[in-house]
C-alpha cells in the first residue's frame, strides 16, 4: 500500500497550468476564490503539506502557517514575495520558492515601454489620432530620451536587464541598491536621494517590503527635477503615491510610467487625473510565454521537493533547507 499523493493547497488566483500540474502530481485542495484561509481547519488543513500560491498579494504569514501544522513548502508565482513572511517560514523550517529569471526579460521590456511612452507620450499621441484631432493639427513635439541619464533603483536580475536595454538606447546608467556591486561598471550610489540628484530618469526595479517602503517621496522627486521621469516596475509601495501625484500635478517632475501600485487593483484618483502619467495594470510578466513558464516553475518546485530533491528556486531566506522526507 502506498501513501496518497501529498495534499497541495492551490491558493490565490487560479492558474490553469498550476491546476493541471497539481492535479497530475498531487492531491489538490482548493478554497473558493472569495474566501480566505480562515475556513481551513481540521483534518483537511492537517493534510496540507504545500501551498501553490497562484498570484495575488494576500499575506501568507504566521497566522496562515498556524492553520497548517504539516506545511513544508510555499511555491509562489512571481519573483517578488513581499506578501510572504519568508523569515517566519524559515524559522518554522518551511521552504518558500519564487519564480525568478523566467520573467526578467518581459518585465525589463515593460520598463522600457513605460519609459518611452512616458517621455514620447505615445499613448496620448495614439488617442489623439483615434479622436480625429490629427485631421486638424499635428501632435505637438515631446521631450526626448536623448541627453537623459538613467538611475536604476534595485540592480538585481530585472534591474540589470533594464540597464542593458538602456545602454542599447545610448544612455548612461547608474544605480542604487542594497549593496555596491564592484563587478558592475555603472556608478553606485548608496542613497537614492544622491542617485536622484545625479540623474533625471529614475527606474525602480527593487523589491517591496519594509526596507523600501515609501523610499521614493517628495525629496527624491524634487532631486530629480522638472525634467524628471519616474518609472516603476518593482512594487507600488516603494513610491509615496500622494507625493508622486502632487509632483506630477505641480511640475516638480515631468512624468511617470507605472506598472505597479500600492493597493492594486486600486489606482489613486490623483494619479488617474495626471495626463503626464502612463498607467499600466501590472502587466510586466503578463505574456503567455512568461506566465506559462512561471506556472511551470511553481509546479516544478513542488515536484522536486516531494521527490526529495532541493527546491529549484528557493528565496534566499529559506535556501539550504532540508529536502522533503
Ligand atoms: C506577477 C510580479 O504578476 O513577479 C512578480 O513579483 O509582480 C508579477 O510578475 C505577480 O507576482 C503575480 O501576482
Amino acid at each position: 500500500m502506498h501513501s496518497p499523493a501529498p495534499h497541495v493547497l492551490h491558493y490565490g488566483i487560479s492558474k490553469p497550468l498550476i491546476d493541471a500540474g497539481i492535479s497530475q502530481h498531487f492531491t489538490p485542495v482548493r478554497i473558493p476564490n472569495d474566501t480566505d484561509y480562515s475556513g481551513l481547519a481540521g483534518s483537511e488543513a492537517a493534510a496540507i503539506r504545500a501551498i501553490a500560491a497562484g498570484g495575488g498579494h494576500d499575506p501568507i504569514d504566521a497566522r496562515f502557517f498556524d492553520r497548517l501544522p504539516h506545511l513544508e513548502i510555499v511555491a509562489s508565482f512571481g519573483v517578488g514575495y513581499d506578501h510572504i513572511d519568508a523569515a517566519e517560514a524559515a524559522r518554522r523550517g518551511i521552504v518558500v520558492t519564487h519564480t525568478p529569471d523566467v520573467l526578467t526579460d518581459d518585465v525589463a521590456d515593460i520598463a522600457l515601454a513605460l519609459l518611452l511612452s512616458t517621455v514620447r507620450r505615445t499613448g496620448e499621441a495614439e488617442r489623439f489620432l483615434r479622436s480625429g484631432a490629427w485631421l486638424a493639427d499635428a501632435f505637438p513635439p515631446t521631450a526626448s530620451l536623448r541627453g537623459r541619464s538613467v538611475g536604476i533603483l534595485g540592480l538585481g536580475r530585472i534591474g540589470k536587464a533594464i540597464a542593458r536595454r538602456v545602454e542599447a538606447f545610448g544612455l548612461p546608467v547608474s544605480y542604487c541598491g542594497r549593496r555596491n556591486q564592484p563587478e558592475v561598471d555603472y556608478p553606485y550610489y548608496a542613497d537614492v536621494l544622491d542617485l536622484a540628484g545625479a540623474v533625471d530618469t529614475l527606474v525602480i526595479a527593487a523589491p517591496g517590503g519594509a526596507a523600501t517602503d515609501g523610499l521614493v517621496g517628495r525629496a527624491v522627486l524634487e532631486a530629480l527635477g522638472p525634467n524628471g521621469i519616474v518609472v516603476n516596475v518593482g512594487r507600488g509601495s516603494i513610491i509615496d503615491e500622494a507625493a508622486l501625484a502632487g509632483a506630477l500635478a505641480d511640475g516638480t517632475i515631468a512624468g511617470a510610467g507605472l506598472d505597479v501600485f500600492a493597493h492594486e487593483p486600486q489606482v489613486p484618483e490623483a494619479l488617474l487625473a495626471c495626463a503626464n502619467a502612463v498607467l499600466l495594470p501590472h502587466i510586466g510578466s503578463a505574456s503567455h510565454h512568461t506566465r506559462d513558464a512561471m506556472a511551470r516553475l511553481v509546479v516544478d518546485n513542488l515536484v522536486a521537493w516531494f521527490a526529495g530533491k532541493e527546491p529549484l528556486t528557493p528565496v534566499p531566506e529559506t535556501a539550504g533547507r532540508r529536502t522533503a522526507a
